[in-house]
């Protein structure tokens, strides 16, 4: 296609001419990224059909992801730099007059994902391509991803996401590959050659259309897939109100993640959990039966791995392919099922775990409740005979019970590996959340700790970074990730030191310019970023980083001599639209922002700012600036955290407790190179009778900042934060905030002390990004090939 500079400039100006229909000098930028996209995604064909004739030659065992969510962000620049030709694209604009940063800032990311889950995916994916193993990415290609925010008066406003409305360049839509979908209807069981014969009759079919994404892997021209489904009307439906069905088809893939709080919402979202589990696993069938006469060794072939349980119902579906349409008996298609389905958990906090009312899911998905049922039947004898008598035990752990359909005892019942998400997280998964399970099928039980793509968090996001180790170290450590330990020869070069200060500083400057053109507010790249982005959640504890900011500023209001190194306290967070608590902190951080930043008196000194509709895009800009990264979540609660890892990549230090990946990090880099507080796991889980009512008695800084959230302090507020001070006082603090509060203030004081011996600061911090090639998802792929997916590790080392 191009192989060179000039036959790019032909080819794009020639494209761009053809497909819009103008000349060049009349292009807008979206034009240009449209053009570029294009060629870009044709410039990976070949590789892509190689890739998947490569596949469907080989006996290799074929890794299917599915995923509900995938947080992909911009592919065009990680594109261009997986493919080699970043440089010669960046030239060939430039000849043009067009800077390839700004046709890049046309891209929508695509943001299919919440958070943690679904941008792990999406690291897995670039993992997966770059290690050049079979991993396919299956999910749903929802028509509006995670809601845009908007900071109205601090309040965040949820507007549509609209990442289609201009097309999408990348995906290749695969209208012949549709599948249909039932839903609804009645199960006849008939008798056929002397067996019974489950006919689902009077179904309400959705056509699930294919778009394919090329997943471009890292300088080796494997070219992988993400297939997303879409949910259309079926070419010939039977229906009275047309229009009412071509609605109610098109809302199954509309909304990622549609509020579930009443029935009609859960029943949207158990058929999209359907539509994707069935619309993926007969497309993988399908595929399969063209090389093979029957299913009787699928599970030597492929591998479906669920990521959480929103896709659990791969299992009562992948049953009802091997006997209903395989013709296999119950036992054997068990067999088959149980080697096939592996299963990841992503969270221990029970809002989280999935349950659905038997009287939405029996009419809904009728043939796969009778399996479920039977699953459940034969799990409970099973356990009688292990523990007969224990009632108790066995209505704790049946997967029906009280009418609810348990999604996660489904999951661990009928995969062959159950992992968590860092070694704390699996270690509480086996002791306590999981503990009934962990004693019947230890042997299931394993820890896969997360990681990162280290190119897009890395390489692409930092490239004056990126640089700088490529020149001290050589460029082998973007293929080989665990290289970057070869820093650590750099800890005693001072010349090194000063040029990742510059670096860290160009890169702050860059984040203020955007900060002040966003939102007027100058910062000084001189003081520390302090930076916390991430879900809104209450374990996730951005009050205790607010109450520490109230505190700040009391005391500097107080006395303003206290020393006190400059600060800028950065927030991002989404909520979801129907968590009140979590939409309260935002606007506290907005009112806090409010107040700080128009005081004079602490102006130069004290900087809040809330950066709206946090994504990947804004994200990328954000790690590189970070001097502290704050993963301050009430230890036990969070699973593993990926931002951690990506703020150490980047050389912020870490102020955390010791949760998720946080200990982990900790052991890699030592004590004296991360600022450590609060409760341990052991101690919240066990905490024998906290009072916060005391915390706030006897710590005069604790009374003072919880009574400024109603005293008047903050004007015309009124009782806006009453639900915060309730949460603190009334309910006890269920996540600890009070009782962590006074070692949080002390090892923030730590961090400042520190931060101005410049010399000891760098050095920490390049002792973090060298100790950062463990996290790379590079590792973790590689753990689940060896230890889940048993693929060809050939191909790996
Ligand atoms: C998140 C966990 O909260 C986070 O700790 C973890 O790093 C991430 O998954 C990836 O494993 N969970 C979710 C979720 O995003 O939706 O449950």
């Amino acid at each position: 296609m191009f192989s060179n500079k000039e036959e790019f400039k032909r080819h794009f100006l020639q494209r761009l001419e053809m497909m819009c229909g103008k000349s060049f000098a009349d292009s807008t930028k979206d034009d240009q990224f449209d053009t570029l996209g294009h060629m870009i995604r044709e410039y990976v064909s070949k590789d892509w059909i190689q890739t998947n004739e490569r596949y469907r030659s080989s006996d290799e065992r074929q890794v299917y992801y599915l995923s509900i969510e995938f947080l992909l962000g911009r592919l065009l620049r990680h594109n261009l730099m997986n493919l080699g030709i970043e440089e010669l694209v960046d030239e060939g604009l430039h000849d043009l007059g067009i800077d390839l940063k700004q046709i890049e800032e046309v891209e929508s990311d695509a943001g299919l994902g919440n958070g943690g889950l679904g941008r792990l995916a999406a690291c897995f994916l670039d993992s997966l391509a770059s290690l050049n193993l079979p991993g396919h990415g299956c999910g749903i290609r929802y028509k509006h991803g995670l809601f845009e925010q908007k900071i109205i008066e601090g309040y965040q406003v949820e507007l549509p996401e609209l990442w289609l409305r201009h097309g999408q360049v990348w995906e290749v839509r695969k209208a012949d590959l549709a599948i249909e979908v039932p839903f609804w209807g009645d199960v006849k069981v008939v008798e056929e050659n002397g067996r019974l014969v489950f006919q689902h009759t009077d179904a309400e079919k959705i056509s699930a259309v294919p778009y394919d994404i090329p997943v471009v892997g890292y300088d080796n021209q494997t070219v992988n897939t993400l297939r997303l489904w879409s949910a259309e009307p079926s070419p010939f439906p039977f229906h009275k109100d047309i229009l009412k069905y071509k609605r109610e088809t098109e809302s199954v893939s509309e909304f990622l993640y549609p509020d579930d709080t009443h029935d009609e919402g859960k029943i949207l979202r158990l058929k999209q959990q359907y539509f994707l589990v069935s619309a993926s696993i007969s497309s993988i069938v399908r595929g399969y039966l063209k090389k093979h006469d029957n299913l009787k060794d699928l599970h030597h072939h492929v591998c479906i791995h669920i990521n959480d349980t929103h896709p659990v119902l791969a299992i009562p579906e992948l049953m009802r392919i091997l006997m209903d349409v395989g013709g296999l008996g119950w036992d054997e298609a068990w067999g088959i099922t149980t080697q096939t389905i592996s299963y990841t958990n992503h969270t221990t906090l029970s809002e989280a775990l999935e349950t659905w009312p038997i009287r939405i899911f029996q009419p809904l998905l009728p043939r796969i409740y009778m399996i479920v049922n039977e699953i459940n039947e034969r799990f409970c004898q099973k356990l009688w005979q292990l523990f007969p008598g224990d009632w108790k035990r066995i209505e704790r752990m049946a997967i029906i019970a009280h009418d609810q359909v348990k999604m996660a005892h489904l999951a661990l019942v009928g995969s062959y590996s159950v992992n968590g998400v860092a070694a704390l997280h699996t270690e509480i998964l086996k002791k306590r959340e999981m503990n009934d399970f962990y004693q019947i099928f230890p042997e299931k039980f394993n820890n896969k700790t997360n990681g990162i793509t280290h190119r897009r968090w890395l390489l692409k996001s930092n490239p004056l970074l990126a640089n700088l180790i490529t020149d001290a170290i050589g460029p082998a450590w973007v293929k080989q990730p665990e290289q970057l330990v070869r820093l650590h020869e750099f800890q005693h070069d001072s010349i090194f030191l000063t040029q990742l200060d510059e670096i860290k500083r160009q890169n702050k400057q860059k984040l203020a310019n955007r900060i002040q053109a966003q939102t007027g507010i100058f910062i000084d790249p001189s003081t520390i970023f302090d930076v916390q982005v991430k879900r809104l959640h209450a374990y996730k504890r951005q009050l205790l980083n607010v109450l520490h900011i109230m505190h700040i500023y009391n005391r500097i209001k107080e006395d303003p001599q206290y020393v006190f190194h400059p600060r800028t306290f950065i927030f991002g967070a989404k909520a979801s639209p129907g968590y009140y608590y979590a939409k309260k902190i935002i606007k506290l951080i907005n009112t806090v922002a409010e107040k700080v930043n128009n005081d004079p008196a602490v102006q130069d000194r004290l900087k809040v700012i809330f950066l709206e509709n946090y994504r990947v895009s804004l994200a990328e800009e954000i790690f590189p600036a970070a001097d502290i990264s704050e993963q301050i979540s009430t230890a036990s609660k969070e699973a593993s955290g990926t931002g951690n890892m990506k703020f150490m990549m980047n050389g912020a230090l870490t102020v955390g407790t010791l949760d998720g990946a946080n200990v982990e990090i900790k052991d890699k880099v030592g004590e004296e190179n991360i600022f450590i507080f609060g409760l341990k796991a052991d101690e919240v889980l066990h905490y024998d009778g906290y009072r916060s009512i005391e915390y706030f008695h006897y710590d005069k800084r604790i009374r003072k900042v919880v009574e400024q959230l109603t005293n008047g302090f903050f004007a015309n507020v009124d009782d806006e934060f009453e639900a915060i001070y309730d949460s603190l006082l009334m309910q006890n603090d269920q996540y600890f905030v009070l009782r962590d509060f006074d070692s949080y203030v002390n090892i923030q004081k730590k961090v400042s002390q520190t931060y101005v011996n410049r010399e000891k600061w760098l050095k920490m911090s390049l002792f973090n990004i060298a100790q950062s090639g463990y996290f790379s998802s590079d590792r973790t792929i590689r753990e689940y090939v060896k230890d889940i997916w048993k693929i060809d590790q050939a191909r790996v080392h």
